[in-house]
């Protein structure tokens, strides 16, 4: 509530009508019995006699108002007419803020852009009501902003109420059912809004039968989480099985050719829109880790894809339809095989068959979100599909929201890295539907907008949302991100900093957000630099995947990661040598990670297979980079939990002996990382560290 206190004590103004509209005005409202301002509502909720000409003593200080909302007060009217529609369309979403003659103004074409502008001011603050500002015109990049909760209705015997789930449990779901704290839920709608979310997956993309029946008889469960979430701007979409028409219709195939399965969809999706007119659209995880697909009916990703397509379309939904298809029951004696490879083999000769309302999501990697993995190169590969970037902000592969991990910049890594070579298009503008813009359509090419941005979320059931506190900044970030790539990550942290940690909560607010920066700031690279090395990946333990497990998953049925002998390490995706991974990206990227000479460290040992003295980049050798960093990773674990400290007392009592716990086993699991992988690495090669540290 802090965070209202510069809004809630001016005198606001809102014009307009329509549901989102009344949710700035009940939010407003709020803030103003609080903190001593008051609402009135603007000509077209008031009628044609409303206040809109008052001046004076009453005047409004805040104004917000739909364009075409009725006559405005002067400075709003003066904003207005400073804007041309036709030149400068502001969208669904977008906003115009100004401030002149003491007056803040806040324009909107729909209401959606009303609500992300009440948002924005409340970022802004006190700094919403100083100087006068210039015209400024605000609209997200993206325009697919989803979180996608692999949240289960029903407990799952191995993966629980929710898989990767470290927040707690559910938000949405418990022991079978609704979880039904509709309050809950509303406000959860209030903390995305707020981050600029718009829409979300209530269920995992793993189906099993109780949440198959989210689709057909339990389709009211999901129209209750609709309705609380509608005020804040976020559309509901649905994980479905590929064998709904089997599972749940009783027919004998879910082949996507077959008419009566056609029909099927058709009429099991008219449904859904009956019941929630907004309905966003079907999440698809076919054919993959166990999930039905129509590989079993000989037919295509794209046919299957287009069959929920094109029941969806009719009703203005989409199908995310992930691209995270690869063989889970590998051989490893069989060394053709590469899962880094597999979405590209599968889904890049795709390209252009896909309908229109079909969003392909693609993992930001080629593997599956570890700490480090190079950019997946079916993001460069299909010029003619919509593609969306999944990323993970639940942090299964980054320390399970028991270990500070701050992705920001991780993500912005991503986001900003253009698969065509610096200067050229990057993959937020894939993820925009801009990367090709300027360039001769393609033929199939899908014409305006991308398929934005996705995460899995991290939030749950826990009082803190996220389970480790901190981790609420990647949930922030996620949102921030996805509504303007080019934000610079700790600027967004920032923001998070300062609407968490108020004046109000802390006595310091500087010395707060000084310490959280120096905390969270280099986090991620941390996490690396004591985990698996130079762009590796796995090492984790099988199964929960939380500490490490060198070779856990070497030479098992889900792939094999490292290839460590007493000789080298790393995995040859080269095309003169390996897998011929590198082939898959365009130019110069296909060239830059085949040699070793111009590989990035980084990523290294995702690229090849080097010997333990092979000296990178930096100066030194691998093996006495793998003993460096987890070493100095280990240090600045230690470092974080002493600045941790100097914060007791000066938050939250809760907040800060939550996030002590976790930067214990933090440290715990730190050093137990850094003790296997330098000593198995110690025993493989039998090089010793030129520092002479102790390696157990
Ligand atoms: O990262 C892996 C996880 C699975 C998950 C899968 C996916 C929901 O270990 O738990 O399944 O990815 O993305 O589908």
């Amino acid at each position: 509530p802090e965070a209202f206190a510069a809004l809630g004590a001016r005198r606001a103004l809102v014009c307009g009508a329509g549901l989102l509209v009344q949710t700035v005005r009940d939010e407003l409202a709020a803030a103003a019995a609080r903190y001593g301002g008051k609402v009135t509502a603007g000509a077209a909720a008031a009628g044609p006699a409303g206040p809109a000409g008052a001046a004076g003593a009453g005047a409004p200080e805040l104004v917000l108002a739909l364009a075409g909302a009725g006559p405005l007060p002067g400075p709003a009217a003066a904003v207005l007419a400073g804007h041309d529609p036709a030149a400068d369309a502001l969208g669904d979403e977008g906003f115009l803020l100004a401030r002149r003659a003491g007056v803040t103004v806040v324009l909107a074409d729909r209401p959606a852009g009303l609500l992300y502008g009440l948002f924005h001011l409340v970022r802004l603050g006190p700094a919403a009501f100083g100087p006068d500002r210039a015209l400024e015109r605000h609209r997200p990049v993206l325009r697919h902003r989803m979180l996608d909760h692999w949240d289960n209705v029903a407990v799952h015997p191995v993966m629980g109420q929710v898989e990767r789930g470290y927040a707690g449990g559910s938000i949405f779901w418990r022991d079978g059912g609704p979880r039904r704290d509709f309050e809950r839920v509303r406000a959860y709608g209030r903390l995305l809004a707020a981050c600029g979310v718009n829409a979300v997956a209530v269920n995992n993309v793993n189906v099993h039968a109780t949440e198959a029946r989210l689709l057909t008889d339990r389709l009211g469960d999901v129209a209750d989480l609709a309705d609380r979430l509608r005020p804040y701007g976020i559309r509901v979409h649905l994980s479905v099985s590929f064998a709904a028409p089997v599972m749940l219709g009783g027919l004998p195939t879910a082949d996507p050719c077959d008419e009566a399965v056609r029909d099927w969809w058709a009429a099991a999706t008219r449904r859904v829109y009956e019941r929630i007119p907004d309905f966003g659209g079907y999440v698809v995880k076919a054919d993959s880790e166990g999930q039905p697909g129509p590989f079993r009916y000989g037919r295509s990703h794209a046919d299957g894809a287009n069959v929920l397509a094109e029941a969806l379309a009719p009703h203005g939904g989409v199908v995310h339809w992930r691209a995270f298809v690869y063989n889970h029951r590998q051989d490893w004696r069989d060394r053709s095989t590469d899962r880094a490879r597999a979405a590209f083999d599968h889904f890049a000769p795709l390209d252009g068959r896909f309908r229109d309302n079909v969003i392909l999501q693609v993992k930001h990697g080629p593997i599956d979100f570890q700490p480090r993995e190079p950019v997946s190169p079916v993001i460069a590969a299909m010029p003619g599909t919509r593609l969306a970037v999944e990323l993970q902000a639940t942090q299964e592969y980054t320390g399970q929201q028991r270990h500070v991990c701050y992705l920001g910049p991780w993500w912005s890594e991503i986001l900003r890295f253009a698969p065509w070579g610096p200067g050229g298009s990057t993959v937020a503008d894939v993820a925009a539907g801009t990367a090709y813009e300027g360039r001769p359509a393609l033929p199939g090419t899908v014409g305006g907008g991308g398929g934005g941005l996705v995460a899995v979320s991290n939030a749950g059931d826990d009082p803190f949302w996220t389970g480790h506190p901190l981790a609420q900044a990647n949930l922030y970030a996620f949102g921030r991100l996805a509504w303007d790539p080019g934000l610079d990550p700790l600027a967004v942290l920032d923001e998070w900093i300062d609407l968490t940690f108020t004046p109000s909560t802390t006595r310091d607010p500087r010395l707060v957000r000084r310490i959280l920066h120096e905390v969270l700031d280099d986090s991620w690279r941390t996490y690396e630099r004591y985990t698996a090395p130079l762009g590796v990946g796995f090492m984790v333990r099988p199964g929960h995947h939380y500490g490490p497990d060198v070779d856990g998953y070497e030479y098992t049925p889900w792939g094999t990661y490292h290839f460590a002998d007493r000789d080298g390490v790393g995995v040859d995706r080269t095309r003169a040598t390996g897998t011929r991974f590198t082939g898959q990206y365009p130019p110069p990227w296909s060239h830059t990670y085949e040699s070793v000479q111009t590989c990035p460290d980084e990523l290294l040992l995702f690229f090849h297979h080097v010997p333990y003295r092979h000296v990178l980049r930096s100066g030194v050798t691998v093996i006495q980079h793998i003993y460096d960093s987890h070493f100095a990773g280990v240090e600045q674990v230690v470092a974080m939990r002493d600045r941790w400290r100097r914060l007791a007392r000066l938050i939250d009592a809760r907040l800060h002996a939550r996030v002590s716990q976790r930067l214990d086993e933090q440290l715990r699991c730190a050093q137990e990382w850094r003790d296997q992988v330098n000593a198995y690495f110690y025993r493989k090669s039998g090089v010793p560290d030129a520092h002479g540290r102790r390696i157990p």
